[in-house]
């Protein structure tokens, strides 16, 4: 199903609110989806030889940003066209990473519920909707879908 403008405008306004306070919103992504998964801890090579969650790891910071990031434009194609379309190489890249970390389709409502939790606690009780949480997990829906067809045809 396609996507209303308003959709998209929540998505990008709260985007806006998490680019304020980048590290704290990347750690508490990653931090949430470990709370949730523990055992996922292995699977992250900035991780693997560390017993705590780094403070203020670069690449943990850049692959959370990423993620946030290609969720809200995954919603603006929503809107465009109706599809999630990830460019090709892009895709391939994160098909073949994903799959060669062991991330498996469980994995990616782990994920999803981590954002939805990190968004609200970015945007606050007050200003947090249905309507928001319904735009974000949709052009996520979508966007997992894409890697996780990607990870199948490599498998
Ligand atoms: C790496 C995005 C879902 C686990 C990455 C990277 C990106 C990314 C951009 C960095 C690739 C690189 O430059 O090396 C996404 C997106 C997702 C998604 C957009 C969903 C829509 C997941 C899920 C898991 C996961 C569900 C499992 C919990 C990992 C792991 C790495 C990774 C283990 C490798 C990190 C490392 O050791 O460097 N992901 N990811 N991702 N992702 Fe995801
Ligand atoms: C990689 N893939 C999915 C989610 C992530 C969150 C934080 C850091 C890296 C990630």
């Amino acid at each position: 199903a396609g996507f209303t403008d308003r959709q998209e405008a929540l998505v990008k306004e709260s985007w806006k609110v998490l680019q304020k306070d980048i590290p704290r919103y990347s750690l508490l992504f990653f931090t949430t989806i470990l709370e949730i998964a523990p055992a996922a801890k292995q699977m992250f090579s900035f991780l693997r030889e560390s017993d705590e969650i780094p403070q203020n790891n670069p690449k943990l910071k850049a692959h959370a940003v990423k993620v946030f990031k290609m969720t809200c434009e995954s919603a603006v194609q929503l809107r465009e066209k109706g599809e999630v379309v990830v460019k090709e190489t892009t895709l391939k890249y994160l098909g073949s990473v994903h799959l060669k970390n062991g991330v498996v389709d469980p994995h990616f409502q782990v994920v999803k519920e981590a954002l939805v939790r990190t968004l609200k606690e970015a945007i606050g009780d007050e200003k947090w909707s249905h309507e928001l949480e319904g735009a974000w997990s949709h052009a996520y829906d979508q966007l997992a879908a894409a890697i996780q067809l990607e990870m199948k045809q490599e498998a």
